[in-house]
Formats: C-alpha cells, sequence, structure tokens
C-alpha cells in the first residue's frame, strides 16, 4: 500500500525516467531500435527496480496512467533518433491498458503530439494480454492497418499453444533470455526461428550476453539481439551519443 501511494507521487511529481536498451541487427551490428525501460528514483530513497514496482503498479491498475506516461515520453524522445538514424522505439504495454476503450486512440494521439510515424513505433505485449479477447486483438490490428507493429514480449515463456500465433496480429517475437540459460543451439530455438521464418515474423534474442551466444543466433537465422552483449539499459543522451558514433 505504501508503495502504490509512493507511485502515485512518482507520477505526479515526475519522479520516473526511461532507459533504452538497444535491439541490434545481427548481421551488422546496427541499431535498429531501443526498448524503453521505465525507472523510478524516489528524492527520498534509492531507486526501487521495476521488478518491484511494475507488479504493485499493475496490481493496483496504476500501471494505465503510468503506461501512457511512458508511451508519450518514448515516442518524444524517439523522434530526434529516428528522424537522424531511422531507429524505431519499443514500448511494453500491460494487460490493463491494452482494455481500454480509448486504446487505439491514446496510441494515436501519442503518435501525433510527438510527430514520431506510426512504422517507428513497436508495442510489445505478453502472449497471455494478446491471446485474452477478440476486442483487444481487433484494436491491434487497427494500429498495424496504420504501420505500428506488434511484438510478443517473453515469447516461450507462456502455456499458449503455438497455433494461436497463426491467428494473432504480431509482427515480431521476441524470444525469451530463459531459452538462453543453456546451449542457443537447442532443437526448441531451431522450431521457434522456423516457426518465425514460416509465418514471416522478424525476431529478436532477449538477453545476449557472449559474442559465442551472438554467433550462433546468426547461424541459425535470427535476425536481431538485445542483451548486456551490446549494451544495458542506458539514459537516452548515452543512447543518442551511442548512435552518433555509429555515423
Ligand atoms: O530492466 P528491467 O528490470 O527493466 O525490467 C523489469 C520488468 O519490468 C520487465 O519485465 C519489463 O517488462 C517491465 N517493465 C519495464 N518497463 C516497463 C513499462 O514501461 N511498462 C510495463 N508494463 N512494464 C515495464
Ligand atoms: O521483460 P522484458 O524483456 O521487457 O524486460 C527486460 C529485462 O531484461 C530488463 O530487466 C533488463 O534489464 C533485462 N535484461 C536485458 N538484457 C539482459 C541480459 O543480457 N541479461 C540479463 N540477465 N538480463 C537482461
Ligand atoms: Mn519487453
Ligand atoms: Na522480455
Amino acid at each position: 500500500r505504501e508503495l502504490a501511494a509512493g507511485l502515485r507521487r512518482a507520477l505526479r511529481d515526475g519522479e520516473f525516467t526511461l532507459h533504452y536498451q538497444p535491439v541490434v541487427r545481427l548481421a551488422d551490428g546496427r541499431i535498429t531500435a531501443a526498448e524503453a525501460l521505465l525507472r523510478w528514483n524516489p528524492p527520498d530513497g534509492d531507486p526501487v527496480p521495476p521488478g518491484v514496482f511494475v507488479p504493485v503498479a499493475e496490481a493496483t491498475g496504476l500501471i494505465v496512467p503510468i503506461g501512457w506516461w511512458v508511451l508519450g515520453r518514448a515516442c518524444a524522445e524517439a523522434r530526434e533518433w529516428h528522424e537522424r538514424e531511422g531507429v524505431s522505439v519499443t514500448v511494453n504495454v500491460a494487460a490493463h491498458q491494452l482494455r481500454e476503450p480509448d486504446f487505439v486512440d491514446r496510441v494515436r494521439a501519442a503518435l501525433a503530439d510527438s510527430g514520431l510515424p506510426p512504422s517507428a513505433l513497436v508495442l510489445e505485449l505478453t502472449e497471455s494480454t494478446l491471446v485474452a479477447d477478440a476486442e483487444s486483438t481487433a484494436r491491434l490490428d487497427v494500429l498495424r492497418g496504420q504501420g505500428v507493429r506488434i511484438a510478443i514480449d517473453d515469447f516461450g515463456t507462456g502455456y499458449s499453444s503455438l497455433a494461436y500465433l497463426v491467428h494473432l496480429p504480431v509482427d515480431v517475437l521476441k524470444i525469451d533470455r530463459t531459452f538462453l540459460a543453456t546451449a542457443v543451439d537447442t532443437p526448441l530455438m531451431r522450431a521457434i526461428l522456423q516457426l518465425a521464418d514460416g509465418l514471416e515474423l522478424q525476431t529478436v534474442a532477449e538477453g545476449v550476453e557472449t559474442e559465442a551466444q551472438a554467433a550462433t543466433l546468426r547461424t541459425l537465422g535470427c535476425s536481431y539481439a538485445q542483451g548486456y552483449l551490446f549494451s544495458r539499459p542506458v539514459p537516452p543522451a548515452d543512447l543518442a551519443a551511442m548512435l552518433g558514433r555509429l555515423e
């Protein structure tokens, strides 16, 4: 309860910031996108990790207003990177947010207000959020019609059958980092990449920490990767500097 009050205050007083983790194209190492990740620095204490406060925000419904703040901020910060470097931004969307009746209008407004083109925005949703209901699926399809892309976050950690993938409004699979915990070249990883290829979905491997993992993923046909090998999540100025250095 105390944490919930803290979150309400954080939103009101501007205590949230975003960090960005690069998504890298394995073929040439270019940064093609960045994932916006929420950070909370209370003025009167230590930073609170998102693993602690995001579940509370979800349980209290505060994730809805916080999520809209994240989307607006991420679009605004990404606009310049997109104009200069063609980089997209990916934003996590919670189940509660997707269920809001004005979801489509809110996303459109964030794009219009920031001047970021729809094609530069990727919305990340988990499997369970996506599978839930036909109404939400229809909402996402409206946005896709305008060029926004949809990614399944933490792919492979849900319990749903793979058959549902064919019916979901999805463009990108983000393969959960638990798949890299042991060997990278496993029958399961090959199956996921083959499935993605057959469905013409882009693939992003999450949690890549070593050159060897990146090399194996490249060989297996995974197109993109994200992880500490390339960069931790960093403040926006650091991402801008990283992008500038590529020129
Ligand atoms: O760095 P990491 O600790 O940033 O993130 C921990 C978890 O918090 C991740 O699983 C991520 O999905 C979630 N998370 C981070 N930022 C956001 C956000 O803006 N919205 C939502 N809904 N979840 C987020
Ligand atoms: O659930 P989601 O994938 O949205 O959140 C990303 C989380 O994964 C963040 O907490 C981020 O800090 C973490 N992360 C990103 N790259 C790596 C990595 O290479 N290794 C590990 N262990 N965690 C990572
Ligand atoms: Mn994510
Ligand atoms: Na993930």
